[in-house]
C-alpha cells in the first residue's frame, strides 16, 4: 500500500517548494507534481518538513539516587506527538569501572519493546580504563559513534582532563564525534559547598551554584583539549553566552566545534528559581540552569547565523515526589527537565512565527543538521526519493495551551504549563507509517528501529591548530606512532 501526501508546501533545511510525496513501503519513492498512491494523506495548508530528531534524551536514567521517571514507552509517545520521529539517548555505564556493552545492552534490552519512534543511542564515558579503550571499539561496531564526556558531577559522572584527553584521542583514531556536558565540575562543587553553608538550601541555590563561567571556562576546556587531540567536538546544552562565544571563536579558526542550545535555555528565564512555591522551582532544576533574556538573545543569534546548529531537550524527566528528595538541600533535587513533546511547536512559535529564525531554519536545527552531525544523513533529516519517511505534516495555524492535564509524558507537571503554542503537527510519519494522527496515537510500542551511525571517515581530518603545530614536530618519528591521519 503506498501513501501519497497532497495539497503540502515541502519545507526542506535548504528550500521550500511545492510538491507531493508519494511513499512505498518505508521509504520515499517520488517527491514531484501530481503523483497517485493507494492511500491520500491530506496536507493543504500544511508544511511538510523532516521529522525531528532529538539528539539528547535521557529515558529511564538512573540518576542521582533515582531514575528518570519517563519511560520509553512514554518518552517516545511524547516525541511523536510533538513531531519528533528520532531520538537519541545517553547509556551510561554502571560506574567509572563500569562496561560499555553491558551497559548497552542493558539500555537495548529497556529500549527496544516500548519505543514508538526511531532510536539511537550516545555513549557516556565515566572513567577511564584499558577495558574502556578496547570496548569503545566494539561500541563504534554496534552503531554508537559518538561518547559523550561530563566535566561535572564530581565524584559521579565527571571525567578529568587527561582521561578526557585520552577518550577524545581514541575517539579521533576511531572516526568517532565526542560529545562533552561543559561546567567546571570542581568550581561547582565549591559554590554548591559555600552556598549551602551560607544557609541557601532551595532551588535559587542550584542556579547561584552553576554561573555562566563555570560553562564558559570548560567550554573552552573541552574545545581546547579537543583540538589538541585533533578531533572535532559537540557541545551539549549551550545556555549562555560565555560557552558560546568559545564555540564562535573556535569555528572562526576553522575547528569543527558544535553547540546544541536546548528549548528550555532558549525560552525560560533563571527568574523561575524564585518562584515562592518550592515545588515549582524545583521543578526546573537542570544543569545547566535557565539563564537570563541576555543569554537566550545569544542562543537566538547563535542559531540564525549558523554558530549553534542543533536544538535539543535534554529530556530527563522526575516526577514532583522525586524532586522532594532536595527539600532542604538542593544539591540532591534529581537534576533534569522535560521537553520532548513541546520541543518543536515552542521552537515554531517563539521562533519561527516571530521571526528569529526562517522555516528552514527551524528545520535545520531540528533535524537535517543534527543527522548531518551525527552521520545518518540522508537517511533522516531528508526529504529525498530513498530517504525514511519520517515525516511531519505541521499545520502552522493549529493552536493549544500546554498542560501537563493533556500530555503524553508521564510526569505530573509541564515545564512550559500554560504557554500558548500555534504550530503542531496534523500528522506524524514514521518510516512510512501514520504514528500520530490529528491528536490522537497510531503507534504501537516496540515499532520503533534503531538507527545505527557509522563512524565519520573526516572526523581526524578536522584539525585547525593542531595539525599546523604539531605534524611538522612529528614527521621524523616512526610513523607507527604518529597519530590517525597526520
Ligand atoms: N543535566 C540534567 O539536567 N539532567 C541530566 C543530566 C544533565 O547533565
Ligand atoms: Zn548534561
Ligand atoms: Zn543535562
Ligand atoms: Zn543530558
Amino acid at each position: 500500500m503506498s501513501k501519497v501526501i497532497k495539497g503540502g508546501t515541502i519545507v526542506a533545511a535548504d528550500r521550500t517548494y511545492e510538491a507531493d510525496i508519494l511513499i512505498e513501503g518505508e521509504t520515499i519513492a517520488a517527491i514531484g507534481p501530481n503523483l497517485v498512491g493507494d492511500e491520500v494523506i491530506d496536507a493543504t495548508d500544511a508544511f511538510i518538513m523532516p521529522g525531528g530528531i532529538d539528539p539528547h534524551t535521557h529515558l529511564q536514567m538512573p540518576f542521582m539516587g533515582t531514575t528518570a521517571a519517563e519511560t520509553f514507552e512514554s518518552g517516545t509517545m511524547a516525541a511523536i506527538s510533538g513531531g519528533t520521529t528520532t531520538v537519541v539517548d545517553f547509556v551510561i555505564p554502571d560506574g567509572p569501572d563500569g562496561s560499555l556493552i553491558a551497559a548497552l545492552d542493558a539500555w537495548e534490552g529497556r529500549a527496544k519493546p516500548q519505543v514508538v519512534a526511531d532510536y539511537s543511542f550516545h555513549m557516556c564515558i565515566v572513567g577511564w580504563n584499558e577495558r574502556i579503550f578496547e570496548e569503545m571499539q566494539a561500541v563504534v561496531g554496534r552503531g554508537v559513534n559518538t561518547f559523550k564526556h561530563f566535566m561535572a558531577y564530581k565524584g559521579a559522572l565527571m571525567v578529568n582532563d587527561d582521561e578526557m584527553f585520552a577518550s577524545f584521542s581514541r575517539c579521533a583514531a576511531l572516526g568517532a564525534l565526542p560529545l562533552v556536558h561543559a561546567e567546571n565540575g570542581d568550581v561547582v562543587a565549591a559554590l554548591q559547598q559555600k552556598f549551602l553553608a551560607d544557609g541557601v538550601t532551595g532551588p535559587e541555590g542550584h542556579a547561584f551554584s552553576r554561573p555562566p563561567e563555570v560553562e564558559g571556562e570548560a567550554t573552552n576546556r573541552a574545545i581546547m583539549i579537543a583540538d589538541a587531540a585533533g578531533v572535532p567536538v559537540y557541545i551539549v546544552h549551550v545556555s549562555c553566552e560565555q560557552s558560546h562565544e568559545a564555540i564562535r571563536r573556535a569555528r572562526q579558526k576553522g575547528m569543527r566545534v558544535y553547540g546544541e542550545p536546548l528549548v528550555q535555555h532558549l525560552t525560560l528565564d533563571e527568574g523561575e528559581y524564585f518562584n515562592a512555591d518550592w515545588d515549582y522551582a524545583a521543578r526546573r532544576v537542570m544543569s545547566p540552569p535557565f539563564r537570563n533574556k541576555a543569554h537566550q538573545d545569544s542562543l537566538w543569534a547563535g542559531l540564525s547565523s549558523g554558530s549553534l546548529q542543533v536544538v535539543a531537550t535534554d529530556h530527563c524527566a522526575f516526577t514532583t515526589a522525586q524532586k522532594r528528595m532536595g527539600l532542604g538541600d538542593f544539591t540532591r533535587i534529581p537534576n533534569g527537565t522535560g521537553g520532548l513533546e513541546d520541543r518543536m511547536p515552542v521552537l515554531w512559535t517563539r521562533g519561527v512565527t516571530t521571526g528569529r529564525i526562517t522555516p528552514n531554519e527551524f528545520v535545520a536545527a531540528t533535524s537535517t543538521n543534527i543527522a548531518q552531525i551525527l552521520n545518518i544523513y540522508p537517511q533522516k533529516g531528508a526529504i529525498l526519493p530513498g530517504s525514511d519517511a519520517d515525516l511531519v505534516v505541521w499545520d502552522p495555524k493549529k493552536t493549544k495551551t500546554i498542560s501537563a492535564a493533556g500530555q503524553r509524558s508521564i510526569i505530573d507537571y509541564n515545564v512550559f504549563e500554560g504557554v500558548e503554542v500555534t504550530g503542531l503537527p496534523r500528522y506524524t510519519i514514521s518510516r512510512g507509517e501514520i504514528v500520530w494522527k490529528d491528536g490522537q496515537n497510531e503507534a504501537v510500542p516496540g515499532r520503533g528501529k534503531f538507527v545505527a551511525r557509522r563512524p565519520f571517515p573526516a572526523v581526524n581530518k578536522a584539525l585547525s591548530t593542531w595539525k599546523a603545530l604539531t605534524a611538522p614536530r612529528l614527521v621524523t618519528r616512526d610513523p607507527k606512532l604518529m597519530p590517525v591521519g597526520v
